[in-house]
């Protein structure tokens, strides 16, 4: 018998304000179109309590070690990551924005090993693709809200992209994806779709696990 069909994994990836949420939305707008079941997940998740944690430091409003508020982002991705495996099972495409590699991009830059920041996050659910949406940190800049939450600087962001960049040289070109996040809203859209699209009759291959 042919294995049932799973949904495919989607990350969305990038430096603040490079457009994740925006082309997460019209992503998932464009999959139900199709008549493909999608969810949105988010990292940070801020709903639940250790979410909570992690926005109060984004915002300054507390601050942490810098392995203590690490450790928390990857609980929050392990709160959910089981939902994450029967969304998947029951044939839901989930697109998520941002995951474990802005987990490992945002500590890094900070200065703590790459090994370090990776093995909290081993074995949870690995993407089918991520996307990474490439902005300069000079663009970024100039875009709505920026600056209000702790990492919004320039040299962070700087160090945040030449980390992310690291991190994609351990993926092949179907598994890793960089679109120009620079250009107008519909055609970083579009360009999104060229990779999803192809992946929206489902997947019959298990799963894989990070990293
Ligand atoms: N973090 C996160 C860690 O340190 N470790 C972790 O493990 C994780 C998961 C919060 C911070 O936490 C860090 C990374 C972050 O610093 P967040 O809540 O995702 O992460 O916050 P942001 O990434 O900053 O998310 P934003 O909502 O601020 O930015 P988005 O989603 O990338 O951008 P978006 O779509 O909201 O767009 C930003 C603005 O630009 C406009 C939009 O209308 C909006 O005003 N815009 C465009 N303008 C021009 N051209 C386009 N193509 C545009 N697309 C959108
Ligand atoms: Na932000």
């Amino acid at each position: 018998m042919e294995n049932p069909r799973r949904g495919a994994f989607i990350v969305v990836e990038g430096l603040d304000r490079s457009g994740k949420t925006t082309q997460v939305a019209t992503l998932k707008s464009r999959l139900e179109a199709e008549g493909i079941s999608a969810t949105i997940l988010k990292f940070p998740d801020r709903t639940t309590a250790i979410g909570q944690m992690i926005d109060s430091y984004l915002r300054s409003h507390s601050d942490l070690d810098d392995r203590a508020i690490h450790l928390l982002f990857s609980a929050n991705r392990w709160e959910l990551a089981t939902s994450i495996e029967r969304m998947l099972a029951a044939g839901t495409t989930v697109v998520c924005d941002r995951y474990a590699f802005s987990g490992v991009a945002f500590s890094a830059a900070k200065g703590l090993s790459l090994d370090w920041c990776r093995a909290p996050d081993e074995s949870l659910p690995a993407p089918d693709v991520t996307i990474f949406l490439d902005i300069t940190p000079e663009q970024a800049q100039s875009r709505d809200g920026y600056g209000e939450e702790r990492y919004e600087k320039q040299e962070v962001q700087r160090k945040v992209r030449a980390v992310f960049g690291e991190i994609s040289c351990e993926f092949n070109e179907e598994t890793w994806v960089t679109i120009d996040a620079g250009k107008e809203r519909e055609e970083v859209g579009s360009e999104v779709w060229k990779t999803v699209g192809p992946l929206t009759s489902g997947l019959s291959r298990p799963l894989k696990r990070l990293w």
